[in-house]
C-alpha cells in the first residue's frame, strides 16, 4: 500500500476546528488514502501504560475542552486547567479529545489518557492518514439537521451515520426548527433503518422533552451542519448555559458560530458536547467492505443480483439498482453509496 504524495505546502499546517471546511475544500482536490489505524497504534502504549496499574480509574478527570497546549477538565466537582505535555500535544486532537478520561499529576500535567469506549473521528483534511477525534467516550451522537434553513443535506447525514456506527456510539437524528417545516418524511428512510428521529424546535419548545429523555443520564454529542441549531438546543435544554448562537443572516460567508468542541454538564449525569458545524465529513478508515456494511438495506437485494459480488455500480441485472428505480430503496442513500465507492476507487489508483 503506497501513500499518495502530500499536497504542496501542507506539511506545516495543522487544522483547527474553524478552518476545517476551508482546509477540506483545499485538500479535496487531491484524493489521498487514509492509512488505517496508524494513530491508534501510536496511542496504544498509553492504554497499556504501567502507570495505569492500580490507579483508581473512577478518579479520572473528564476533558471538557482542548486548546493547543492546555485542556480544561472536570475533576471531583471542580473545573481545572491542565497542561497537555508535548508528547501528547505533538498529536494534538487525535491524541486528546473532548470526552477523554485522563489522569493528571500534581503539577496539573496530563499523565495518561484512559482507553476509550467510543470515538467520533474524521481524517485530517490535510493529512488524511491522521485520525482526528471530534469527541471520545460518547454514548449517543445526535446528528442535528434542519429541513428548510439551512436545507436538508442527506449525504452529510449518511456520512455521519457511517462515522458514528464505526466509532461505536449510538446514532440519533434530531430535526430542529420544526416550527419552520413540520414535514419529516425525508427522514423516514433513517427511521426505517432503526435510527431514532426526534423533531423539535427551540423556538416553540416542541419535542424538547423527547430529546431530553433521549440524552438523560448519558454522554452525547451534537454534530451537524453549521446553523442547524446545535448550540440553541443546548441552551433550550438548560437555560443556564447561555452558549453563543448565530444569526443565519449575519453569518455571511458561512462562518461558524461555535468554533471548538465543549462538553457541558447538565446535571443528573447528563453530559452533552457542542461541536462546531461542518459542511463536509471525511470518513476515517473506510474500505469497500465497511462501506457495504454501512448500507444494510442493500443486503436483501444483493441476494438477487446476478453477480454474487455485485457492487451495485455498473453490473447488469443488479437488483439493488432496480429497487432504487422502482422507489423501493432510497435514491438519496444509493447516490451517497455510489459517491463513496467511487471515492474509494479513486484513492486506490
Ligand atoms: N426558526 C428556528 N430557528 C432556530 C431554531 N433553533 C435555532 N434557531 C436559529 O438558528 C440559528 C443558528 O443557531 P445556532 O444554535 O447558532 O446553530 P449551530 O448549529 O450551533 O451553528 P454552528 O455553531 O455554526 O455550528 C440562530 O439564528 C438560531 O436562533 C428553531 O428551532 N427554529
Ligand atoms: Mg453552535
Ligand atoms: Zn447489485
Amino acid at each position: 500500500m503506497s501513500l499518495r504524495k502530500r499536497g504542496r505546502g501542507t506539511r506545516a499546517k495543522s487544522a483547527r476546528g474553524e478552518e476545517w471546511d476551508e482546509l477540506h475544500d483545499e485538500a479535496a482536490r487531491e484524493r489521498r488514502r487514509a492509512r488505517p489505524s496508524e494513530q491508534i497504534d501510536a496511542l496504544r502504549h498509553l492504554f497499556d501504560d504501567p502507570a495505569l496499574a492500580g490507579v483508581d480509574l473512577a478518579a479520572a478527570a473528564v476533558v471538557i475542552s482542548v486548546t493547543s497546549a492546555r485542556c480544561r477538565v472536570f475533576h471531583d466537582g471542580r473545573e481545572l486547567d491542565c497542561i497537555v505535555p508535548p508528547e501528547i500535544a505533538a498529536r494534538q486532537k487525535s491524541a486528546l479529545a473532548v470526552g477523554d478520561r485522563v489522569l493528571f499529576d500534581d503539577a496539573l500535567r496530563i499523565s495518561a489518557i484512559l482507553p476509550r469506549r467510543s470515538v467520533l473521528s474524521r481524517p485530517d483534511p490535510l493529512n488524511p492518514h491522521l485520525q482526528r477525534l471530534i469527541a471520545a467516550n460518547i454514548d449517543v451522537v445526535a446528528n442535528v439537521v434542519s429541513t428548510k434553513s439551512p436545507p436538508l443535506r442527506p449525504r452529510l447525514i449518511d456520512r455521519f451515520l457511517i462515522a458514528i456506527q464505526r466509532g461505536g456510539a449510538a446514532p440519533l437524528i434530531v430535526v430542529n426548527k420544526i416550527d419552520l417545516d413540520r414535514d419529516l418524511t425525508p427522514l423516514r428512510v433513517y427511521e426505517e433503518l432503526g435510527v431514532p428521529v426526534i423533531g423539535c424546535s427551540t423556538k416553540s419548545g416542541e419535542g424538547l422533552d423527547a430529546l431530553r429523555a433521549a440524552v438523560s443520564g448519558k454522554t452525547s454529542a451534537l454534530v451537524g451542519h453549521s446553523g442547524v441549531g446545535k448550540s440553541s438546543i443546548l441552551n433550550a435544554l438548560d437555560e443556564r448555559l447561555q452558549i453563543a448562537t448565530g444569526d443565519l443572516h449575519r453569518r455571511g460567508t458561512g462562518r461558524h458560530t461555535t468554533t471548538s468542541s465543549t462538553l457541558h454538564d447538565l446535571g443528573g449525569g447528563t453530559l452533552i458536547v457542542d461541536t462546531p458545524g461542518i459542511r463536509e465529513l471525511g470518513l476515517w478508515d473506510l474500505t469497500p467492505r465497511t462501506l457495504r456494511e454501512s448500507f444494510p438495506e442493500f443486503d436483501e437485494a444483493a441476494e438477487l443480483c446476478r453477480f454474487n459480488d455485485c457492487t451495485h455500480l455498473h453490473e447488469p441485472a443488479c437488483e439493488a439498482k432496480q429497487r432504487v428505480e422502482r422507489g423501493e430503496l432510497s435514491r438519496a442513500r444509493y447516490d451517497t453509496y455510489v459517491r463513496l465507492m467511487e471515492d474509494l476507487s479513486c484513492e486506490k489508483r
